[in-house]
């Protein structure tokens, strides 16, 4: 079932968008728990990481790199977090894979 970052990536709903390619989209989270957090999501519709297999793994992989990219080119030059939230207890609201990048503060752990 498509969510809301569909809408995004399909520009039915505005978000502030730092990357795209053919395979992944990356915006400003609407509810900043950073100075900087930027969400990184695939175009294809995975809810989630328990939803990838196997065949998934260089999509996977190049996600972390876009939010790596995106991470330099935000200037997060101290550091930053990459988070994936998954299921309920994972903390996730949103059943679109999404690859969370927090920076612009020191980080604690562990993470509530
Ligand atoms: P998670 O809790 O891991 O599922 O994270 C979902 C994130 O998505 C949450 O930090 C808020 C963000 N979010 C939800 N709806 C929207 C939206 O419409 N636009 C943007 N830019 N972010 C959204």
């Amino acid at each position: 079932m498509s969510t809301i970052f569909k809408k995004i990536i399909d520009r039915e709903i505005p978000a502030k968008i730092v990357f795209e390619d053919g395979l992944a989209l990356a915006f400003h989270d609407v509810n900043p728990q950073a100075p900087t957090h930027v969400l990184v999501i695939p175009k294809q519709e995975i809810a989630g990481l328990d939803a990838a297999g196997e065949g998934d793994g260089a999509l996977l992989g190049h996600l972390l790199l876009v939010a790596k990219r995106v991470a330099y080119e935000l200037g997060l030059k101290d550091g930053y977090r990459v988070v994936i939230n998954n299921g309920p207890d994972g903390g996730q609201t949103v059943d679109h894979l999404h690859v969370h990048v927090l920076g612009g503060r020191a980080m604690g752990w562990p993470p509530g």
